[in-house]
């Protein structure tokens, strides 16, 4: 039976890898987890099969790195864990430099020197091409990182590139445009928008003026896909004759504006934009009452943006039979739904 170790196993990528390879294989997992002193298990708790454990390990530890892999000699290493928040990238560009970056080294130096026929995937994202060169970007756009994590994981690219050709590892690092769903985190722009939608829901519904949502740049564009979809796309990635990397991408691109319209429609609430557009005046106003529903506040900027990401996985499509099921609006709306039952269900 063959062993696949996940790193980030309780995050959104993590713990849907482990439902897609539950579901369609027959091996073993490890998840691995650092220790907290408040553990949060919440997107693994539904797993019940006893393929999948769960291991402790660092991975800013190279020790504790060395000692799991040398433990589980695993045929799949799926590295998912970062510091994956690219806002709070610039006040903590160490950590993610250590985590995003160096995590990966330890990772391939432990591959290499204890399970060197082991199969690794390492998350790479779309935040790499950062200022655009050209849309849409594909394989060969250049890697113009413009955050502390953009540059942490285009450094980490470079790694994985060097202990690939230089010691014959299967080690790739796809390029994963922004993949959003249930299980993803509040502080990141889609998971913000459906939940403060939800909870404007339910003021509305006890005839409480809603707190509206406090948004950064509305103007940015960025290509979302479903995270389902994409845990199937880094299988197959890993499954190829050869180790390469691909794009993963839904191919269209959507403002933040876009995403809030179409989150609020989901929940049938009409809205407005009033104020000039890409202003700190704009706000989103509930059509009969007028009350604001999303302002903007200039604290949720960056320091530095990536105005449009797009990506163009037709290789990826056309390589290894990869193609994203969920269409954007699906996505919002599975969103929406979710959040606004888990709203009922706490007011129950
Ligand atoms: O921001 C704008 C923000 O934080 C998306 C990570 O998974 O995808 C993700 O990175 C856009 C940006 O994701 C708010 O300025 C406006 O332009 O949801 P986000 P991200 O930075 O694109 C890539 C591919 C990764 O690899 C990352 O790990 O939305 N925006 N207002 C806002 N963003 C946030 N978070 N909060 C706001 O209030």
């Amino acid at each position: 039976m063959k062993t696949v170790i996940i790193t980030g196993v309780t995050g959104q990528d993590g713990s849907h890898m482990v439902d897609f390879l539950l579901k369609n294989t027959d091996y073993n997992i490890i998840g691995t987890v650092r220790r907290l002193s408040v553990p949060n298990h919440q997107n693994i708790a539904h797993i019940k099969d006893p393929r999948f454990k769960l291991a402790h390990m660092d991975i800013g530890d190279p020790q504790s790195v060395n000692n799991t892999v040398q433990e589980y000699k695993p045929d799949y290493f799926i590295n998912f864990a970062a510091n994956s928040f690219v806002g709070t990238s610039w006040e903590m560009p160490v950590v993610h430099m250590q985590s995003n970056c160096m995590g990966v080294l330890y990772q391939l130096e432990a591959i290499r020197k204890f399970a060197p026929k082991c199969k690794y995937y390492n998350a790479g994202s779309s935040e790499e091409f950062g200022d655009v060169a050209y849309v849409p970007q594909d394989e060969n756009h250049p890697l113009r990182p413009r955050s502390p994590y953009g540059a942490s994981k285009a450094s980490a690219r470079q790694i994985v590139k060097v202990w690939r050709e230089s010691y014959g590892l299967y080690a790739v690092q796809g390029w994963l445009f922004n993949h959003e769903g249930t299980r993803r985190g509040q502080e990141f722009v889609t998971r913000k928008i459906t939940k403060g939608v939800a909870d404007i829901v339910k003021s509305l519904g006890s005839n409480q003026i809603p707190r509206p949502i406090e948004l950064g740049n509305l103007s940015a564009k960025r290509d979302w896909s479903d995270a389902e979809d994409f845990v199937e796309g880094v299988w197959l990635m890993l499954n190829q004759n050869e180790p390469k990397d691909y794009v993963l991408s839904s191919n269209e691109t959507h403002t933040v504006k876009e995403f809030v319209e179409l989150a609020f429609a989901a929940a049938e609430i009409e809205g407005f934009w009033l104020g000039e557009s890409g202003t700190v005046g704009e706000v989103f106003v509930h059509k009969q009452f007028k009350y604001p529903l999303v302002v903007v506040n200039p604290k949720f900027f960056r320091p530095a943006e990536v105005d449009i990401l797009l990506g163009d996985s037709s290789k990826a499509r056309k390589e290894i039979g990869w193609s994203p099921k969920t269409s954007f609006y699906r996505l919002v709306k599975k969103m929406v739904s979710n959040d606004l039952e888990n709203s009922l269900d706490k007011s129950k």
